[in-house]
C-alpha cells in the first residue's frame, strides 16, 4: 500500500493534508499547490519514501518545525528507571528527564551532592537508602479538578513512596515514605483541589511491614490501607504529620478513581486478591496468578474521605497510632459509614471517574466488559442499605445490581479508561491490543449510549492510555497516547531488551488515527498530558545563591570576591564560585584524611548557563544551574592529584574551566 502513491490522488484522499498545508505560513507553497497537486519536490519525497496519504497526513500533524514548540507536554512514568520523561506532543520528542527516585548524573542527581543525600534519606525504606524506584503513576496538581501546572507527583511502587516535583524548575523537592506498607500502587492520586494524595497499598503486609508475622496468619495479621497525605501548596510539601490512614483488608489495593464534582469527597479503589491467597509454590500451592483469579468478583472500596476528615477534625473518629501514623481501623471506618465495598468483575485494574463525576468505570482485565457504576445509585444503595451482607472484615457489600449503571462489551483485556472533551470514553485493551472508543450515556454523534464505537489496533499490548486532561473535570481531548508494554518489531533491533513503545493517536476527528511511534526507555505505566501553556517554569533561578532543595538562600552561598578556603581541624570548607569559564578557587590542597566540604555557587545569570563539577576518582559530579549553590562532602581518603572540571559545555573556554584537588600523603 506504500507503493507509488500519486500525489494527485493524495489531494483528494487527504483533504486534511492540504488543509494542513494551507496553514503553513508559506504563501508561495500554497499557491503552487493550486488546489490539485503538491510541488514536484514534495511529490518526489513522498514517492521516494513510499509514503501513503495517511503517512503524509500523520507527518504533517506531528511535524513541529525547528525552533517551534509542541502544544502539549506529556509526563510519562519511567517505571523501574525511577524517573519521569517529559515529552513534547505531537512531535513525541524527549525534552527532559526528571530523576525522582533514581540517580541521574546529567543533573548531578545523587552523584555525591548533599541535597540528594538528604532527599534519599527522607525516602529511606526500613532504614535503608533506596537508590532507585518504580514510578508508576504521575499525577499533576489540580485546582477545581483541572491541571494547574504547579506540581507533579510520582509514586514508587517498590517502596511505598511519593515524590513531589516542583514545576517551577522540574525538580524533586520531597520524597515521603509510608512507614506502614512495603509497596504502594496509588489508590487515586490527587483529590480535586490537591487536598490529598491518596496512596493505596499494593501487596498486603503486617502493619507496619517491618513487623514480622508468618504467612499462615495472612487473614489475621496482614492488612492493606489507604493513606491520605495532605498537600500544602505554599510550601510545596506534604504535611506528613497531618496524614490519616484508613485500614483496609489485605486484598491488593490497586488503582483508584477520585471523586469529582458531585462525587468529590469520595474515592473508589479497586482491589484484586479478594481470595487472600498467599504464595507457596514449593509447598505445592498453585501459582499466585491461579489462586488470585478464582473468584468471579473482587471488591471496589468506596471511601468517603471527606467525612473521615470531618469526623477526625471533631474528634469523633477514634484512631490508633502505628509507626507515627494515625490509623482508623476497619471497624471504626464501617461504623462511621465511610467504607463500603461493591463487587467488581474480574482482576480489575483501572477505576476511572467520568469528568462530571457521575460514573465510575471499572476495567476488569479478565472480563470483556467495562463496568460502569453510578455515583447516584451508590448513594441510594447506601441510604437504603441495599447490601449483600458483609465481607470477612465486616465491610458492607453494596448490591452489584443496585450500583451498576451499564456494562459495555468492549473485547478482551480492558485495562484503563479516560475521557475526551466530546463525551467519548477510551479504554486500553491489553489482550486485544487496541484502543476502544465508546459512548457514555449519550452518543455525541447520535450513537447508541453505552456502546462500542470504534477499535483502533495498537502495537502491542497497551497498558494504560492517556488523553490530554483525560482524568480531569475538563478534558482537552485532541490527543491520546497509548503506553504499550511490548514493542516487538516497532523499532530498529537493538538487542533482546526492546524499548517500550508509546503511540500517539489523533482523537480530534470522527475516526481515531495513529500518528506516531515513540520508543522510550523504562516501563511507561501511566502518563499525564497537559497543554504546555499552563506551565510557567523559571528560566533561571530568581536569585543567586539558592539551595536547590529548599529554594532559600543557602548558608554556604558565596558572593564574587568572597571565595575562600576555611580550615577547622580536619574539616576543610571550600567556598567556590563558578562563572564562565572558571572556578575560584581552582586549586584545593588538602591532606589525606581531611574532610572536604565544597560549596559551589554558580554566579551566571544567563539562561542555560549551567556548570558542572566533575571530580576524578571520587564518584562526584555536580550540576549547578544559574543561581544555585550546591554542596558536597567527601573524605580525601587517598593521596594523589585529581583534576576537576566543568562537565557542562558552557562556553568557548569550557575546556579550560578546571582545577586540581591535591591530596598530600598523611602521616
Ligand atoms: S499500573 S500498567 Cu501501576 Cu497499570 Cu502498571
Ligand atoms: Cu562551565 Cu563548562
Amino acid at each position: 500500500m506504500h507503493k507509488n502513491v500519486k500525489l494527485l490522488a493524495l489531494t483528494a484522499a487527504a483533504g486534511i493534508a492540504v488543509f494542513a498545508l494551507a496553514q503553513w505560513p508559506v504563501k508561495g507553497l500554497f499557491a503552487q499547490l493550486g488546489g490539485s497537486s503538491l510541488p514536484a519536490g514534495l511529490e518526489a519525497i513522498v514517492a521516494s519514501r513510499e509514503l501513503s496519504p495517511d503517512d503524509v497526513e500523520a507527518a504533517l500533524k506531528t511535524y513541529v518545525p525547528p525552533g517551534s514548540y509542541d502544544e502539549f507536554l506529556l509526563f510519562a512514568s519511567g517505571g523501574q528507571a525511577g524517573n519521569i520523561e517529559v515529552i513534547g506532543v505531537p512531535s513525541m520528542r524527549l525534552i527532559k528527564n526528571i530523576p525522582v527516585f533514581s540517580k541521574d548524573s546529567w543533573q548531578g542527581f545523587g552523584i555525591g551532592d548533599d541535597d540528594t543525600k538528604r532527599l534519599f534519606k527522607q525516602g529511606a525504606a526500613a532504614g535503608q537508602i533506596q537508590e532507585w524506584g518504580d514510578v508508576h503513576h504521575p499525577a499533576l496538581s489540580l485546582t477545581n479538578g483541572q491541571y494547574d501546572g504547579q506540581f507533579l507527583f510520582a509514586n514508587d511502587k517498590a517502596n511505598a513512596r511519593i515524590g513531589v516535583v516542583d514545576l517551577r524548575d522540574f525538580k524533586v523537592r520531597q520524597i515521603i515514605k509510608n512507614p506502614l506498607i512495603a509497596t504502594n500502587h496509588c489508590g487515586a492520586k490527587m483529590t480535586e483541589n490537591s487536598e490529598y494524595y491518596v496512596e493505596g497499598a499494593q501487596f498486603g503486609n503486617p502493619l507496619p511491614f517491618t513487623e514480622f508475622s508468618p504467612m499462615s496468619k495472612y487473614k489475621e495479621n496482614y492488612r492493606g490501607l489507604a493513606t491520605f497525605w495532605p498537600f500544602d501548596r505554599a510550601s510545596g510539601k506534604f504535611v506528613t504529620n497531618r496524614s490519616f490512614t484508613i485500614e483496609l483488608p489485605p486484598y491488593y489495593q490497586d488503582l483508584g478513581g477520585m471523586g469529582k464534582k458531585i462525587s468529590h469527597g469520595w474515592v473508589f479503589i479497586n482491589t484484586f486478591n479478594a481470595e487472600m491467597a498467599t504464595p507457596g509454590a514449593l509447598e505445592g500451592k498453585p501459582a499466585m496468578e491461579v489462586q488470585v483469579s478464582q473468584r468471579e468478583m473482587d471488591y471496589l472500596h468506596v471511601i468517603h474521605w471527606k467525612k473521615a476528615e470531618e469526623l477526625l477534625a471533631s474528634g469523633k473518629l477514634p484512631t490508633r497510632t502505628i509507626s507515627g501514623m494515625k490509623v482508623v481501623s476497619i471497624d471504626q471506618a464501617v461504623k462511621a459509614g465511610i467504607l463500603y465495598n461493591i463487587p467488581e468483575p474480574k482482576s480489575p485494574h483501572g477505576s476511572d471517574v467520568t469528568p462530571d463525576g457521575r460514573f465510575i468505570v471499572v476495567s476488569g482485565k479478565l472480563d470483556p466488559h467495562v463496568t460502569v457504576f453510578s455515583f447516584d445509585k451508590i448513594q441510594k444503595a447506601i441510604a437504603s442499605k441495599s447490601f449483600d451482607g458483609k465481607d470477612p472484615f465486616g465491610i458492607p457489600i453494596i448490591k452489584f445490581d443496585a450500583a451498576v449503571e451499564a456494562q459495555v462489551e468492549l473485547g478482551l483485556g480492558p485495562l484503563h479508561t479516560e475521557f475526551d472533551d466530546k463525551g467519548y470514553a477510551y479504554t486500553s485493551m491489553f489482550l486485544d491490543s487496541s484502543i476502544n472508543k465508546w459512548t457514555l450515556e449519550k452518543g455525541p454523534r447520535g450513537e447508541k449510549p453505552w456502546s462500542l464505537v470504534e477499535s483502533l489496533p495498537v502495537h502491542y499490548n497497551t497498558g494504560h492510555l492517556t488523553v490530554a486532561g483525560g482524568d480531569t473535570t475538563q478534558p482537552y481531548g485532541k490527543y491520546l497516547v497509548s503506553l504499550n508494554k511490548w514493542s516487538l518489531d516497532r523499532a530498529l533491533p537493538v538487542g533482546p531488551l526492546h524499548p517500550q513503545n508509546l503511540q500517539l493517536i489523533d482523537i480530534s476527528g470522527e475516526k481515531m488515527k495513529l500518528l506516531a511511534d515513540a520508543p522510550v526507555v523504562g516501563e511507561p505505566h501511566y502518563a499525564v498530558m497537559a497543554p504546555a501553556k499552563i506551565f510557567k517554569p523559571w528560566k533561571v533561578y530568581p536569585e543567586v545563591g539558592l539551595n536547590g532543595l529548599t529554594l532559600k538562600k543557602s548558608a554556604t552561598a558565596t558572593a564574587p570576591g568572597q571565595e575562600r578556603v576555611a580550615r577547622n581541624g580536619k574539616d576543610v570548607h571550600v567556598y567556590m564560585t563558578a562563572i564562565r569559564s572558571r572556578f575560584v578557587p581552582d586549586r584545593i590542597d588538602v591532606k589525606q584524611g581531611d574532610k572536604v566540604h565544597l560549596h559551589i555557587t554558580n554566579l551566571d545569570r544567563a539562561e542555560d548557563a549551567t556548570h558542572g563539577f566533575a571530580l576524578s576518582a571520587h564518584n562526584i559530579n555536580l550540576s549547578m544551574d544559574p543561581g544555585l549553590t550546591v554542596d558536597v562532602d567527601f573524605v580525601a581518603d587517598r593521596s594523589g592529584v585529581f583534576p576537576f572540571y566543568c562537565s557542562e559545555f558552557c562556553s568557548a573556554l569550557h575546556m579550560e574551566m578546571m582545577g586540581y584537588l591535591t591530596v598530600a600523603k598523611g602521616n
